[in-house]
């Protein structure tokens, strides 16, 4: 049934979430053009803020069409996943404690089921609503400022096309009875699954909007794109998604990649960025008290193939080293001869528990056994990636150069105290004094191994 009023989810958004943090962080950005990324010569967008969304910076595009795009003033800022997953942690509690059904999807969002909420709010006008300004608040009280945007409808899809209609810091209700009104004249790329590709084919047939879709029949859906698709596009085009709010307490991956300044070739650089990658996914692990059982090495090529290599092993892992070696065997697969521009790492298959490693301790010791474990292999443009629940395309994380610097980078000085890194080069080190909860502060400049000068924690708010 496409509209069951005993359902009731919510669905939330955080707005510009990394570029929110920042202006947080940093109060001379508030109000300001910010763009969160990659900063080298091939980053990619991770986010911009809404001041930079006028001047069409946009999530995934080139930096350096961002930098055209952008206005003098604009901060270009590579990003501080750690200070982005303690404010997630924050919004998550939140919604955990008003329902015990929170499926979080990203690193910014999630489903509640409101009709398991201990006083579920129902669907009576004025007061739902009252109930998600509430929310709200709360979230904006509790992060140091951070807005969110909500939508609440009989299903999760209807409810995420009704978060996204009224960004930033909007409320959309989709009551019992209204799906078809909202949905329909919406494009069909509103579809869950109708990327470039299906919308392209669909309009050759005269299909634009989810209702001329909803006006094609199964078995041509199912003609056209084979019984998958078609009998989910058939459902979906008349807001038929039955699917609950499962609680994921755990990311089902965790994964970092980085993208090269210019293609490489060398085994020795890939290998030692490979080391790179599993200190991080490690310190990660350890962070979240997991351990994983699957190694995924992931390659793009020049010609922006991508190949993904995945390995299981017989015990959960959190071990730098056992990361390490996995993915420097799956490495040893992939010809790298014409150069790679991106090399990721990911871990997936996530436990709370490595007592199995240490029953298996014997494999561990001997790692010869280890080639001979199954390789579950995914080859082709697009399917390289692995998914994650956490994140999505991870910045560079910020200080892990030793002796650089990165811009947006926390620090603290032993006289000026607490700041951040607001430009680096040369020799030289620049920082902005201030904090979440100080005025716009003055800016210095340092020497780049000047000892007073040190990486800092992402500060509280
Ligand atoms: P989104 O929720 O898609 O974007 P957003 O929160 O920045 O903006 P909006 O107000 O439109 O919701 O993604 C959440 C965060 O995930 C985003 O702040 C940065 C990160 N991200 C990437 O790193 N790469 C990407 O391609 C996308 C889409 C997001
Ligand atoms: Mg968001």
């Amino acid at each position: 049934m496409a509209s069951d009023p005993g359902r009731c989810i919510l669905h939330l958004d955080l707005d510009a979430f990394f570029a929110a943090v920042e202006q947080r962080d940093k109060p001379s950005l508030r109000g300001r053009p910010v763009v969160v990324g990659g900063l080298g010569a091939r980053g990619v967008v991770s986010t911009a803020s809404y001041e930079a969304r006028v001047f069409g910076a946009r999530s995934a595009m080139p930096m350096s069409e961002a930098r055209r795009r952008c206005p003098a003033g604009t901060a270009f800022l590579s990003g501080r996943y750690e200070a982005y997953r303690t404010t997630s942690r924050v919004v998550m509690e939140i919604l955990r404690s008003r329902s015990p059904l929170v499926e979080q999807v990203s690193v910014d969002e999630a489903y509640v089921d409101l009709a398991a909420a201990e006083d579920p709010p129902g669907w009576e006008e004025g007061r739902l609503e009252a109930w998600c300004s509430d929310l709200l608040a709360q979230i904006q009280d509790a992060t140091g400022g951070l807005t969110a945007s909500v939508g609440v409808a009989t299903s999760k899809m209807m409810a995420k096309l009704a978060s996204e209609m009224d960004k930033p810091a909007g409320t959309t209700v989709v009551r019992p009875g209204e799906e078809l009104g909202v949905l329909h004249p919406l494009p069909v790329r509103a579809v869950a699954g109708v990327g470039p590709a299906t919308a392209a084919r669909l309009r050759t047939f005269g299909v634009e909007t989810v209702g001329d879709l909803a006006r094609v029949s199964e078995s041509d859906l199912v003609a056209i794109f084979g019984t998958a698709q078609g009998t989910s596009l058939h459902r979906l085009a008349r807001a038929q998604d039955e699917r609950p709010v499962v609680v994921e307490r755990e990311a089902k991956s965790i994964s970092s990649e980085e993208t090269f300044e210019t293609d490489v070739t060398d085994r020795a650089v890939l290998e030692s960025e490979l080391a790179r990658l599993a200190e991080g996914l490690s310190r990660r692990l350890t962070g979240a008290s997991l351990f994983a059982r699957t190694i995924t090495v992931k390659a793009r090529h020049h010609d922006f193939s991508t190949v993904t290599r995945s390995a299981s092993l017989p015990f959960a892992t959190g071990d730098p080293a056992v990361i390490l070696r996995e993915g420097l065997h799956l490495l040893g697969g992939l010809d790298v001869s014409q150069g790679l521009r991106l090399l990721g790492l990911g871990v997936s298959g996530l436990t709370a528990h490595a007592q199995e490693e240490l029953a298996l301790d014997g494999v561990l010791l001997h790692p010869e056994v280890l080639p001979e474990l199954p390789d579950v292999v995914s080859v082709g443009p697009g399917t390289g990636s692995v998914p994650g629940l956490l994140e999505r395309r991870e910045p560079a994380l910020a200080g892990r150069r030793p002796g650089g610097w990165s811009t947006g980078q926390d620090v603290a000085h032993e006289q000026h105290g607490a700041g951040w890194v607001w430009g680096s080069g040369r020799g030289r080190v620049t920082v902005r004094f201030e904090g979440p909860g100080t005025p716009p502060g003055p800016v210095r400049t340092f020497a780049a191994d000047d000892p007073e000068l040190s990486p800092a924690p992402p500060p509280a708010w």
